[in-house]
């Protein structure tokens, strides 16, 4: 049988009834059940596994034409996979969605109540895990040959709930019930090794041995990524750390001593335990560095054991593959592929070295100091003895460079070491990432200038070609023709085809409907219908929404500040005509990170006063949806007017919410920050509320000594609004939030108050138009095309990873 042709059994185009056979078949042979006694869980499990089937045939034959034609692969490394909610997605890839929906009614089920069922994997904190599932879905769609490595964590970001409006964390066992779009390939499982030490190897003055003191399985599974529009099915490759079977000791068993008996096993396992949970604090630090470690160690085997399936000569290995680190939490894989070729392989340093660079590209999606990862010498070189010797000579040898090049400039030598001295000795994952990589960056037009002209400059100027700019996209099939049926439609209908779903500045083509009246009452009535499902205020009130991880830079504190303005003048002139809005946020902050988690809590109590304010509660209401996830984003966009994107300029890298806003007909409200310059660049100035400092004149304020008392004893209103939130009308939180903002104000709020206040009273007055306001959102949608990560791909592999795409 030839495989390439496809093995015939799961035909594509089936019938409700071939379809319903499939069903009976899986429900009866693989859940081990009847129809009669089938739980919901069983119908869910039993519809997943018939779907998966349809993605398995696609997966078997892209298999097989990936290994006829020995490609160049491109892989993901990444931390995070926010891959969102699986059955409805694989039912619109797969075309099995409508027969689907007949067929299980043979299980005396819908196929909404069994989408319910669907849990979605939260590997991720936000941004940054869910643009390396766009990334990865666009890469199938663009039949580019890739796979996407990343930690089953057992634990996913917490789920977040409001207890007296304060958040509270509990444990995501997102797989307490299995995951039926799970493939385990125990076979390929991989050895690593921590701790221990190296010993000289006899004869060779580079070669060392590393005699690891504790050894850890990775157990790989793999999640399918069908393409969107092809055959293509890629995979996420995922790891899930176990004890050896040496781990279990019988002896101390028998003799009762039954945690003792494990312990070795649980410590092992605890590495692929929980997704780390704080991105904020410096706990738990050497967990993540053997998380990481854990990550790139067994994905690099993985990746050579591909590469020797149909190569041999190792100077073909950087023509074969491409790895992209996904921000610096990979980048351990720099040393450790050196350790692999030199010390397992036995390659010159100097090879290995031409091998390795050539091989790595890194993407950086961070300004903020904190944010760039340095590990404390003394923790790498217990965990990781042989990685942190690499890393010296790899540092030597960078540093003799930068002095051929620089001659006598000490600053510049230890501002670009990979080890820092000051004020202990950390490495620096990033100076190691752009030294160990062929390319470098950034996420959005103004951060990757920002990362040239700042953070990175030093490195800019040795190595000026190395840089360049990837602007992110998001995925059009989940966040638009999966969260917004009734618009999907519309555009389909409008443009005559479907095509835009993989050619997005196709709705560019909506433009020439901006102006025509019943378009305009088409898509208005649609905003309102999706209001009407989430159900979160007064459809016909604006809704206005912020949704995103909470952390200062963000600045929901300025959003804040204009809610509560807001209410004091609907308190001062009860008759005055004021538009009714709903303000929609949703975000969790990090466990540890108390100044985010007192702003969830004002605003909360801000939106209980409100509520229970009768004079202002028909004007202004606050709703906090919990839980923030893909999932409820999916929900959530499709209903927005307005998108608050209100950062400081120049601390926001990206953004992705901000383009899956504009593209489903938000409004943005934004400073000049990250990929908002984009955005309004192409939907136009017209078409966008802009505000605040630009990042030039953000960086100037600190310069020269801000005083964000200034503000506060200049504006009436601002000093009306901190002066409530302090004296504790919203109660005790308020005192700490005012605080900080009257104290040090690190994020400029205060500065950017009164612009951002006079823009949402133009944002009012738009609204009060809305054939004008209707005519703004349909051209944000026709404008963001650009926003889709196929293009971010099509950028990607153009520039950074030169690979062709395999047609299946
Ligand atoms: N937090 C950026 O802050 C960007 C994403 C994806 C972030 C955000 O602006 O859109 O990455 N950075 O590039 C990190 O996670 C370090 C994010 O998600």
């Amino acid at each position: 049988m030839d495989l390439r042709q496809g093995i015939g059994l799961r035909k594509l185009g089936k019938t409700v009834d071939e379809f319903q056979q499939d069903l009976l078949s899986n429900l009866y042979f693989r859940r081990g059940t009847t129809v009669e006694s089938a739980s919901p869980r069983d119908a869910y499990e039993t519809l997943s596994l018939t779907v998966r089937d349809h993605l398995a045939e696609r997966r078997a034959r892209t298999a097989a034409a990936h290994y006829a034609s020995n490609p160049r692969w491109v892989y993901y490394l990444s931390a995070e996979f926010l891959l969102g909610a699986q059955l409805e997605q694989n039912l619109l890839y797969s075309g099995t969605g409508e027969i689907a929906g007949q067929a299980v009614k043979a299980l005396g089920r819908t196929l909404e109540e069994l989408e319910g069922l669907d849990v979605e994997p939260g590997l991720g904190n936000g941004g940054l895990g869910r643009l390396a599932a766009c990334l990865v879905d666009s890469m199938a769609t663009r039949d580019i040959p890739a796979v996407g490595y990343g930690i089953r964590y057992d634990f996913g970001i917490f789920k977040q709930s409001l207890s007296d409006g304060a958040q509270a964390e509990r444990p995501d066992d997102w797989a307490f019930q299995g995951n039926p779009w799970e493939f385990p390939a125990p076979d390929d499982r991989q050895t690593v090794g921590f701790y221990g030490h190296t010993e000289p190897v006899p004869g060779s003055s580079t070669r060392k041995k590393w005699v690891p003191g504790e050894i850890v399985l990775g157990e790989p599974s793999h999640m399918l990524v069908p393409g969107y529009g092809t055959d293509t099915v890629n995979i996420v490759r995922l790891w899930r750390a176990r004890g050896s079977e040496a781990s279990f000791d019988l002896s101390r068993f028998s003799a009762g001593q039954y945690a003792e008996a494990v312990q070795e096993a649980v410590r092992a396992e605890n590495i692929s335990k929980v997704l780390y949970p704080d991105d904020s604090t410096e706990l738990g630090r050497e967990l993540r560095l053997k998380q990481q470690y854990f990550l790139v160690s067994c994905s690099l085997r993985d990746i050579i054991r591909r590469f020797r399936l149909r190569n041999s000569n190792w100077d073909e290995f950087a023509e074969k593959t491409v790895i992209q680190l996904n921000d610096t939490h990979p980048t351990i894989a720099i040393p450790e592929l050196m350790r692999l070729l030199v010390d397992e392989y036995e390659l010159e340093w100097d090879r290995a070295w031409a091998i390795t660079r050539k091989t790595f590209a890194y993407t950086c999606h961070t300004l903020l100091p904190e944010a760039l990862e340095t590990w404390p010498v003394h923790v790498f070189e217990r965990l990781l003895p042989r990685h942190l010797e690499i890393i010296y000579l790899i540092n030597m040898l960078f540093l003799r460079e930068v002095e051929e090049r620089f001659p006598g400039d000490n600053d510049r030598l230890s501002r670009m070491s990979i080890i820092g001295e000051q004020p202990e000795r950390r490495v620096r994952m990033a100076n190691l990432a752009v030294v160990g990589t062929e390319a470098v960056n950034g996420v959005a037009e103004l951060h990757s200038k920002l990362l040239r002209e700042t953070v990175l400059n030093d490195f800019a100027d040795l190595w000026p070609a190395k840089f360049q700019n990837v602007t992110n996209g998001i995925s059009p099939r989940r966040f638009v023709k999966l969260a917004n049926p009734r618009l999907s439609d519309l555009i389909t209908e409008s443009l005559g085809d479907d095509g835009w779903l993989t050619d997005l500045e196709r709705l560019a083509e909506l433009e020439s409907f901006a102006g025509d009246a019943s378009f305009q009452e088409r898509w208005r009535s649609i905003k309102r219908a999706n209001k009407v499902d989430l159900a979160a205020g007064d459809p016909d009130s604006l809704t206005d929404v912020m949704i995103k991880r909470f952390h200062e830079y963000k600045r929901q504190q300025l959003k804040l500040l204009h809610i509560i303005t807001q209410y004091q003048r609907i308190r001062n002139d009860p008759n005055g005509d004021w538009i009714p809005r709903t303000v929609l946020f949703a975000g969790k902050a990090a466990p540890a990170y108390h100044a985010a988690k007192n702003i969830i809590r004002l605003i909360n109590a801000v939106g209980a006063t409100i509520a229970a304010d009768p004079v202002v509660s028909p004007y202004l209401k606050v709703v906090f949806a919990e839980n923030y996830n893909v999932t409820l984003a999916e929900q959530i966009v499709p209903a927005a007017d307005l998108s608050e994107q209100i950062s400081l300029a120049g601390k926001e890298a990206s953004g992705t919410g901000n383009m899956k806003l504009a593209l489903n007909g938000a409004l943005t409200i934004g400073t000049l920050d990250g990929a908002n310059i984009e955005i309004r660049a192409r939907v136009g100035e017209e078409n966008f509320f802009l505000f605040g400092l630009d990042a030039f004149e953000a960086a100037e304020r600190k310069i020269s000594g801000y005083r964000p008392a200034d503000h506060y004893e200049q504006d009436a209103e601002l000093r009306q609004a901190i002066d409530a939130i302090n004296a504790g009308v919203f109660g005790d939180v308020g005192h700490d939030v005012a605080g900080s903002l009257l104290g040090h104000d690190e994020y400029l709020t205060l500065a950017d108050y009164r612009s951002y206040i006079d823009c949402q009273d133009a944002v009012e007055a738009a609204w009060r138009d809305p054939d004008h306001w209707t005519r703004m959102s349909i051209l944000n949608t026709a404008h963001s095309g650009f926003f889709s990560a196929d293009r971010t791909v099509a950028d990607y592999a153009a520039r950074i990873w030169r690979v062709t795409p395999v047609r299946v």
